[in-house]
């Protein structure tokens, strides 16, 4: 008869099985650093790329290379094909209603200050406020805090709680008729915690209010659905989803964005241009301007297609498994404190140690061949709320290992020896 455990002790060798396939996928993980295994534990600020992708790119620049949009030549032709598609990929990722909705840009960064700049332009003003939240990267502040700094409009924040949830009834006080966008993170770089985005986007609603969702840390880790959760923007990094830098998407809603002016000029994004008057181009290349980042379109195609491709039960369970693991082996260290435990997180344990500056313990755990991230995290106003400098970031992916985490746990006691 199968009982729980061995349902468990089966499933556990399943997973590493699973792990195992991924990582065989991603080269870069058999590399040695400082002689010592690389235990890649950074994945927050990027993630490392699989085979598919560093092969999608590298068939484009040998097979495909040339300008899109504007060549009846061959190459303009496929190469212009396989970017679109990749549009096409995106909405089905995303489950947009329409490609027109799907605008590409540098990154979450661009994507953010593209709504920043073209929305705040159509719909922000004097005396109006922009809402955000107390655990925003500062992509998702500082390109509200300069249009208000433009507009005389003034920036809210709704604050966050001990455990770094954010305080939904505070939220909720905030949202008024001046109010004129929200901003928020899906789920938080520096605490991991993931936020009831679907909720407090209902409630940003009741006062009309059109929210932009700062996926950056969500995609990864989570199936998202734009319809459902109702936003009227969703931002995204590639490479932040096993795809290459400089690579990201806006999801907006076709009639918000219809309603935007463009951000920037240039080619690609007009109809047609007279020195009288320029027409704009459709939706969504009028806000496309210039050649974009075509090898890295492509690259960000592979990455979704390697995303739909995974088992997302498996995803979910490995990634539960290794948090959990992570989270119980740090509380168990003396000394050592957790930043950050919302009920519900993603990816990311951030940490201090008491008497050791978080540098020290990154350095000293590169030294093991550790990579984590230590610092600030973009996120100054988290590290502010807890009275804190930095912390020490271990975030995760689907290649990491209950190994690596043991690695971890180990680096942390060596650091222990060092400083005690
Ligand atoms: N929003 C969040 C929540 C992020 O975590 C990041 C990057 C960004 C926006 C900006 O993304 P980009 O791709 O445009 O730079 N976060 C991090 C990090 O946590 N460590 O390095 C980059």
């Amino acid at each position: 008869m199968m009982t729980s455990e061995n349902v468990v002790a089966l499933n556990d060798v399943a997973l590493e099985a699973w792990t195992s396939m991924i990582r065989e996928q991603f080269p870069i993980l058999k590399n040695r650093v400082h002689d010592k295994n690389l235990v890649y534990l950074d994945n927050a600020a990027t993630t490392q790329k699989p085979e598919s992708v560093l092969d999608a790119m590298d068939h484009y620049y040998r097979h495909l290379n040339s300008n899109i949009h504007r060549g009846v030549h061959f190459l303009s032709e496929r190469a212009t094909e396989a970017y679109e598609g990749v549009r096409e990929k995106t909405r089905s990722f995303l489950n947009a209603a329409s490609t027109k909705e799907i605008v590409f840009t540098r990154g979450t960064t661009e994507s953010i200050n593209l709504v920043a700049d073209s929305f705040g332009r159509a719909f922000v003003k004097s005396g109006d406020e922009v809402l955000i939240t107390a655990m925003e990267h500062h992509s998702n502040i500082v390109p509200w805090q300069l249009l208000c700094e433009r507009t005389g409009a003034s920036l809210m924040v709704a604050p966050i709680d001990d455990r770094g949830e954010i305080i939904v009834e505070e939220y909720e006080r905030l949202l008024n008729g001046r109010t004129r966008i929200v901003g928020l993170a899906h789920v938080s770089n520096a605490l991991g915690t993931v936020n009831p985005v679907k909720h407090l986007i209902s409630l940003a609603h009741r006062h009309r209010i059109p929210v932009l969702v700062d996926g950056a840390q969500a995609a990864p880790h989570l199936r998202i659905n734009v319809r459902d959760l109702d936003c009227e923007f969703y931002a995204l990094s590639a490479h932040k989803m096993y795809g290459p830098t400089g690579f990201g998407v806006l999801y907006g809603k076709q009639n918000v964005l219809e309603a935007m002016p463009p951000y920037q000029g240039g080619g690609d994004m007009i109809r047609s241009v007279t020195f009288e008057k320029t027409i704009f181009n459709d939706l969504p290349y009028k806000f496309e301007a210039g050649t974009p980042s075509i090898a890295e379109g492509i690259g960000f195609g592979a990455a979704l297609d390697f995303l739909t491709g995974l088992d997302w039960n498996a995803v979910s369970t490995h990634e539960h498994h290794l948090l959990q693991a992570a989270t119980d082996a740090l509380s168990e260290i003396s000394g050592v404190r957790i930043i950050g435990n919302a009920a519900e997180k993603a990816g990311v344990v951030s940490f201090v140690m008491d008497d050791v500056h978080p540098h020290d313990i990154g350095t000293i755990l590169d030294q093991e061949g550790i990579a984590v991230r230590t610092g600030h995290h973009c996120a100054q106003p988290v590290m502010l709320r807890y009275g804190i400098p930095a912390t020490v970031r271990a975030s995760f992916a689907i290649y990491n290992t209950k190994e690596e985490i043991e690695a971890l746990v180990r680096g942390i006691s060596r650091v222990k020896e060092v400083f005690h």
